[in-house]
């Protein structure tokens, strides 16, 4: 198959791209956009050149499979000049999205019509990149520096009216007609001849920049490319010869494409599109149809799924044993809307449609004619198996019964049934209705259009799914506690909560384990039996009445906007529980810390994956960067680990008496 064919319409001359799945630019598309062009000229019979796609979408962008790889076909700048330059006009014609490289290409073309439906962006900087074909100085060229600098920096496309009335394209087709009415629009062209965005001087002012950066100053923490796309706009402005600009786009481009941030984030597009994919598993494998959802329990975790599938429009019956339990959740998640609506997210209309779908319940038989039931009650074997046998006997056959569960053992909970095929675990993130991963937690009996139904319907609602196996905390918990044990020792060791936080949020985590702690609660599972003597730290706070941020005090004091301070009596507990335990305080580097921290999780990584309780090393990547804020620009564990080096990692863990993974040391070999 030839992926851009040439077919002619009179005078004007058409190139479809077609290389599904989304038109990339492929070094073979390159090659054909370049002699379709070459074409055209050469033919006196053409007077014009439409550019256009087959397919979902125009050209999505470059093809990054092909980066970091050996150069073939044409280069993409060449490409792009043998465009600009050409002597017959140039037409894009836009369907579904023009990113990055795709709408580079529109930006050397001489003029661009879109159908309305169309998205148009340069969405590189996700990818720890900037759009480095001429991107950063051509889009200020006829958007403006305002507009550019928020679209560079932030990366998410505009619509086609906007992209109408800030200038980026010049017209727009019917929906069903975009064929036609490009054709059309270039004979307009014909007349009018080439015209060239670099020829454009540069509008608008740099002011936006240092706004953005402060506006986003905590979310691109860390993070290079958004500074590097706004350096490159500043660029436009600031030279008036676009091949000046140019220039200083490409050296930005080289350093961040040679750096470890982009590699990071690349890899994490993949890794996100990869976990969708089971294993073994036919990708025609028929899905059970989901048209209602059965949630038990209404606190923090209920509400929170149950938001995801109200928003979705799909309706939801939500069960609790008490009325004021019950009203008390309902209300939460209405105060929830009503708060996004006060943002401007949804009007009351749709706030009232989607509290419309939801049926309060004190009776799980209400829950008889629900597709899917998930359960979110307390943590605990006895209770969930309760729940789980009065499901058996009260949800219709075929119904998928999961449990939210965050450590117990899904076989056991599907053994108080009598269909553990249906049974599964769906294991959300707090807050629910905002965190994206969502580990579904595939049981030894689960069946396979269970466990293909719960990944889709995850996506549905917008999370990221990731198979687990049954094991104790599943992926994230299981990799969460092999930090949390040495991060507790070095507290005993001598360092301090502030130091140990400090190195986990200058790695890239919005908060380290102790703020993580004072977050959750301390007192989650504290026997409150105060005649006991403390076992550990965090009992010893209890004790002290220092329960976290909840009650302004724990292992930070907390004023009332919750900003945390250093606290005299938490470290003197500490100090007090390190002398009766007869601990040694002594000096503790940040490098120590990284190390004990977090070694053993890149240890506990490969153990999953030797037990099969992971499907692939960028699925473990993929949990901790959506559940658990692993900054990613460092790709998640697994990545970071074979960037920090195997051998390094199993000297150290050897050196700590960590028992190592046997893959792991033989990574290290
Ligand atoms: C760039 O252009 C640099 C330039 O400035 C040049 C500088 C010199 N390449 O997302 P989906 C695959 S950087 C290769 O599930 P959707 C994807 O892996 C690029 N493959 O579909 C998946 O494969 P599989 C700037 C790509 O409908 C399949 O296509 N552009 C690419 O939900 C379907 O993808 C971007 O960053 C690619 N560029 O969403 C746009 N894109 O089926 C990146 C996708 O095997 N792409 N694939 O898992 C997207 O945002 C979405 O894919 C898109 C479609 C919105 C287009």
């Amino acid at each position: 198959m030839q992926s851009v064919t040439t077919s002619q319409d009179g005078e004007i001359l058409v190139l479809s791209v077609n290389n599904p799945p989304v038109n990339a630019l492929s070094w073979h598309v390159r090659q054909g956009i370049s002699d379709g062009i070459e074409q055209g000229l050469k033919d006196d019979s053409v007077k014009a050149i439409v550019i256009r796609c087959e397919g979902q979408t125009f050209i999505a962008g470059a093809d990054i499979t092909e980066f970091g790889k050996p150069p073939q076909g044409p280069d993409f700048n060449a490409v792009l000049n043998t465009i600009e330059t050409a002597t017959k006009p140039v037409i894009a014609a836009i369907h579904g999205t023009a990113l990055g490289g795709g709408l580079e290409t529109t930006l050397v073309c001489h003029y661009r019509i879109a159908v309305p439906s169309a998205m148009l962006g340069v969405p590189e900087v996700k990818l720890g990149l900037l759009p480095g074909a001429g991107g950063t100085q051509r889009l200020p060229r006829l958007v403006g520096i305002e507009q550019a600098a928020v679209m560079t920096s932030l990366g998410e496309p505009i619509s086609a009216q906007k992209a109408l009335d800030t200038g980026l394209i010049d017209k727009l087709a019917g929906e069903d007609s975009l064929a036609a009415d490009a054709v059309a629009f270039a004979r307009e062209c014909v007349a009018k001849g080439p015209r060239h965005t670099r020829d454009l001087p540069v509008k608008g002012d740099t002011s936006i920049i240092a706004k953005l950066e402060a506006e986003n100053a905590r979310k691109w923490k860390g993070f290079d490319a958004p500074y590097a796309n706004l350096r490159c706009v500043a660029a436009a402005a600031e030279n008036p010869n676009i091949e000046d600009g140019l220039k200083f786009e490409r050296a930005e481009f080289v350093k961040l494409m040679s750096g470890s941030q982009s590699a990071a984030q690349r890899y994490m597009f993949f890794a996100e599109r990869q976990a969708a994919k089971i294993d073994g598993l036919p990708k025609d494998t028929k899905l059970r149809d989901i048209k209602k959802v059965g949630v038990i329990g209404a606190g923090t975790m209920g509400g929170g799924i149950t938001m995801n599938f109200l928003q979705k429009g799909i309706p939801v019956t939500i069960v609790e044993m008490v009325q004021e339990n019950l009203d008390r959740g309902v209300g939460v998640i209405r105060k929830n809307y009503e708060a996004s609506a006060a943002k401007g997210r949804y009007t009351s209309e749709q706030v009232e449609k989607m509290m419309g779908l939801l049926t309060p319940s004190l009776n799980l038989e209400d829950l008889a004619d629900c597709d899917l039931v998930i359960e979110a009650v307390y943590e605990s074997m006895d209770v969930k198996k309760e729940v789980f046998g009065k499901l058996d006997k009260i949800c219709k056959q075929g119904a998928i019964l999961a449990s939210n569960t965050s450590y117990l053992d899904v076989n056991e909970i599907a053994a108080s049934t009598s269909r553990p095929q249906d049974v599964l675990g769906m294991h959300f993130f707090s807050p629910a209705n905002v965190m994206k991963l969502l580990e579904v937690v595939r049981g030894d009996k689960t069946a396979d259009d269970v466990l293909a139904t719960a990944m889709a319907i995850g996506k549905k609602i917008g999370k990221i799914a990731v198979v687990a196996g049954v094991c104790h905390g599943f992926i994230g918990n299981r990799m969460l506690s092999q930090r949390q044990i040495p991060a507790n020792a070095l507290l005993m060791e001598g360092a301090s909560p502030e130091q140990i936080d400090n190195v986990f949020t200058d790695f890239g985590f919005p908060m380290g384990p102790f703020q993580m702690a004072d977050l959750a609660g301390m007192d989650i599972g504290w026997h409150r039996d105060t005649s006991l003597e403390p076992t550990n730290v965090r009992e010893a706070m209890c004790l002290a009445g220092r329960f976290g941020q909840k009650n302004g005090k724990g292992f930070y004091d907390y004023d009332e906007k919750r900003n945390r301070t250093p606290s005299p009596e938490a470290l003197a507990i500490i100090e007090d529980f390190r002398s009766r335990s007869n601990m040694q305080k002594r000096e503790i580097s940040d490098q120590e810390i990284i190390e004990r921290c977090l070694y053993p999780m890149v240890n506990e990584g490969y153990l999953i994956l030797e037990e099969g309780k992971a499907q692939r090393a960028s699925d473990i990547d993929v949990v901790w960067i959506y559940g658990y804020g692993w900054p990613v620009y460092r790709g998640g564990p697994m990545f970071w680990g074979d960037l920090e080096g195997a051998k390094k990692i199993v000297e150290s863990l050897e050196r700590q008496g960590v028992k190592v993974a046997e893959s792991l040391k033989a990574k290290a070999a």
